[in-house]
């Protein structure tokens, strides 16, 4: 029996070593000494004993009680004192900490600005689906399917007839299917294409421009570009007009500037040449007004596209589009 008392006394007290939470105290206290315990159902043997051992047996056990009892109390006490000094560290009069304040993505940031210029210039901003029919992203546009033009803007399949679009034009065609002439709008948004390099990423963004209306020349073209450039990269800026091809304008043109880096001279960035393109552009192929129902007799429009990181890493100097978007908020904080 004085070996049982001790044994389970030390037992109890090495348990509780092990406990941090009061409510884990207060069930050890509960499975020892509580009405059915352990101890307290060892006590209830005593009167079992002969008499003679009775006495020294139930000192024993009321001293180990009570040292059971202090020991619980004082695991207590210390996990409350514990509790009450990490209280007393909070000063509740102090001013909060501020969550620190995002704000707009660089390549936000000059989305809108072009926004900005063209709607002064009086186009509407239209936005619609990246996940497109194959239809609107590339028939509609003169490019049927096996058509090589569809090789430059190979795409991400969702399935045979829907792609994640190559570029915004599908907006463009939707709009003009759903409203006659005079059009004029700017589309911007992400498009998608499986490129990836320095200056390539697979999700980029596009604002591109469809100008539809009686008398619409290419004279019309320059002057509205033109002035895009000057607000876009300032008033003295140099731009020239290089004939190129695209499917669905002709003529087409890609826009340069004089470089910004070497102002002209010929350096890395422009690859020598003085000069950096900018954006694509050009009258729209009559072809297409026929697939939206316009007359391609009495009307006429021009069309224009550019990548927004391009315009962003020109106008802050970058030279890999990936930065963009690697979320580093060193990075974009300087934006
Ligand atoms: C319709 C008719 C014509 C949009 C155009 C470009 C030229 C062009 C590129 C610039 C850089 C895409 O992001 S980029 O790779 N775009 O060069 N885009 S004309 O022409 C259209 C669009 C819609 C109905």
């Amino acid at each position: 029996m004085k070996n049982d008392l001790l044994t389970l006394k030390n037992e109890a007290l090495k348990e509780l070593e092990t406990l941090a939470e009061s409510a884990d105290i207060e069930q050890l206290q509960q499975e020892y000494l509580g009405r059915k315990g352990r101890f307290t159902l060892l006590l209830k043997r005593i009167p079992e004993l002969p008499k003679e051992e009775r006495p020294a047996i139930g000192k024993l056990a009321n001293q180990a009680k009570e040292e059971l009892r202090k020991a619980f109390r004082a695991a207590t006490d210390a996990l409350t004192a514990k509790a009450e000094a990490e209280i007393s560290v909070f000063d509740v009069t102090l001013p909060g900490r501020r969550p620190p304040l995002g704000h707009v993505h660089p390549i936000t940031q000059t989305t809108e600005e072009i926004c900005r210029i063209f709607v002064t210039l009086g186009f509407r901003v239209v936005q619609g689906p990246e996940v497109e029919l194959d239809y609107y992203n590339f028939e509609a546009l003169n490019m049927p399917k096996d058509h090589p033009a569809r090789d430059m803007q190979d795409t991400f399949y969702v399935s045979d007839n829907v792609v994640l679009r190559t570029h915004t034009s599908p907006m463009q065609i939707r709009i003009m299917e759903n409203q006659p002439p005079p059009v004029s709008i700017i589309a911007p948004g992400k498009a998608y294409r499986p490129d990836s390099d320095i200056s390539h990423t697979p999700m980029f963004h596009q604002v591109e421009g469809l100008l539809v209306d009686q008398g619409v020349s290419f004279g019309d073209l320059k002057g509205t570009l033109t002035t895009f450039v000057h607000q876009m990269f300032g008033a003295y800026t140099d731009l020239r007009f290089r004939p190129s091809f695209f499917p669905f304008t002709e003529p087409s043109a890609e826009v340069d500037i004089r470089c910004v880096v070497c102002r002209g001279k010929g350096c890395r960035v422009c690859s020598h040449t003085g000069w950096l393109e900018i954006l694509g552009s050009g009258m729209v192929d009559p072809e297409l007004y026929r697939v939206v129902g316009y007359d391609p007799e009495s009307i006429s429009g021009f069309a224009f596209g550019m990548g927004v990181e391009r315009i962003a890493m020109l106008k802050s100097g970058l030279d890999d589009i990936r930065l963009f978007f690697e979320n580093d908020i060193r990075f974009l904080k300087q934006f």
